[in-house]
């Protein structure tokens, strides 16, 4: 198992670099100006943010990762983290909104051929275009080998049917990397992944999804009816498509991660305030120790969330494969992120469950880290995993 001590010669540096710190003070400024004046009018009506998109691809803070041999800023999975604690610290509704297109166009990143990427990333930097992750099926969620989307193979053409669920930003999207079965016998082995324009024939965004959580995000149903792609836009062969779908993943959950750090990191603050103004029994609750243990608990617990998003995201920068650090990331600041806005609203006491103070909306944004991007039950599995029956 590959750690940070056994893998840094000079060891351990918890340093950000000046351009990191740069980073960080824009994505801060951004999320305190642009975001957080937002965020409860958009959360209450679901409103999907297009004008803090906007001004989010202006500023250098989307799609951030894309090679500078396709006009793109090609960060390093570390400057993803410092941008990304700050986007949902501010609300991670838009701060998802903004992150999922690194998802969505990760697959071409990952397997696509120069010709592909030469086609579909440089629009990306162009402009705020949004994609969209394809995955996910009313039928196979956590289980991505029972996708029963279907691609055939007609000519120089695939033929795909099929209906997807829980699709971020598929309202909005220009195009989607989406995973299908070229070959239904061969299971996981049989999947394929396709770049599909949402205005292709056939191509049905069929409803946006009500949510508890995170409700600036769109998540919509797609149905796919005879729609037609050419050859061209598969991405690796055919087969490849599973493997595709776990090496995307790899990357993007450290990230999904951080921004569990970055809503937690929102409740604590607002927290830790409280109990310094709020006076019960003659005293600021925050004297209390049954309140000031639940403040240091909070704080060790974002800190060593933070940590753990901060290693993964160093071992992909530094070329490893983080699959294990990442579910370690995913799995904790997701557990996390739902504890602690779980006692910022204990710490407000009634106050905390009314609408009219910022930890309810935090607590129910929570949530959605322990089911997105992988269950915190299947991060476990693929913990377990990587420690009893490690691959290469
Ligand atoms: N990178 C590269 N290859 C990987 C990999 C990774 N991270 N993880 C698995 N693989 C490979 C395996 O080595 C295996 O290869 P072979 O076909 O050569 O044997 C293959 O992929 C299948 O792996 P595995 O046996 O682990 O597959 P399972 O069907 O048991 O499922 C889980 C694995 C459950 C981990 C996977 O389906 C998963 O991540 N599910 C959650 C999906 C998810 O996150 N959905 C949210 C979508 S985005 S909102």
């Amino acid at each position: 198992m590959a750690t940070i001590e056994q893998d840094v010669a000079g060891g351990v540096s918890f340093a950000l670099t000046d351009e990191q710190k740069t980073l960080r003070e824009l994505a801060h400024e951004f999320a305190e100006k642009e975001i957080r004046p937002k965020e409860r009018e958009y959360d209450e009506h679901s409103t999907h943010p297009a004008d803090v998109i906007a001004k989010a691809h202006d500023v250098g803070l989307m799609n951030i990762h894309i090679p500078e041999s396709y006009g793109g800023l090609e960060l390093g999975a570390m400057d993803g983290m410092v941008i990304g604690e700050e986007l949902c610290w501010g609300c991670s509704g838009i701060g998802t909104a903004i992150a999922a297109n690194g998802l969505g166009h990760g697959p071409v990143i990952v397997a696509g051929t120069e010709e592909q990427k030469r086609e579909w990333l440089p629009p990306l930097v162009e402009g705020p275009l949004l994609t969209s992750f394809a995955l996910t099926e009313p039928n196979a969620g956590s289980d991505v080998s029972g996708i029963q989307t279907t691609a055939v193979r007609k000519g120089d053409e695939y033929v795909i049917n099929g209906s997807k669920m829980f699709i971020t930003n598929a309202g909005h999207a220009a195009w989607f990397t989406l995973f299908a079965s070229t070959d239904r016998s061969k299971g996981h082995r049989g999947l394929s992944a396709f770049i599909v324009p949402a205005d292709a024939d056939g191509v049905v965004v069929e409803k946006h999804l009500d949510k508890m959580g995170q409700r600036s995000t769109d998540t919509s149903a797609v149905a796919f009816q005879d729609v037609r792609v050419p050859v061209a836009n598969r991405l690796g062969e055919e087969g490849e498509g599973f493997k595709i779908a776990m090496r995307t993943l790899d990357f993007t959950r450290p990230g999904t991660a951080i921004g569990a750090v970055g809503v937690a990191r929102a409740a604590f603050e607002y927290a830790a305030e409280y109990s310094k103004e709020r006076v019960q029994f003659g005293m600021p609750i925050a004297m209390n120790q049954g309140v000031n243990f639940l403040i240091a608990d909070m704080a060790t617990k974002i800190e060593a969330a933070r940590l753990l998003s901060w290693q993964a995201g160093w071992m992909i920068d530094n070329g490893m494969r983080a699959t294990l650090q990442s579910s370690y990331a995913k799995r904790f600041a997701a557990d996390m992120c739902m504890e602690v806005t779980t006692d910022a609203v204990q710490v407000l006491g009634g106050y905390g469950y009314m609408k009219e103070y910022p930890v309810e909306k935090l607590m129910r944004d929570a949530k959605l880290f322990q089911i997105y991007e992988g269950t915190s039950q299947i991060q476990r599995l693929v913990i377990a995993r990587e420690l009893l029956m490690p691959r290469d």
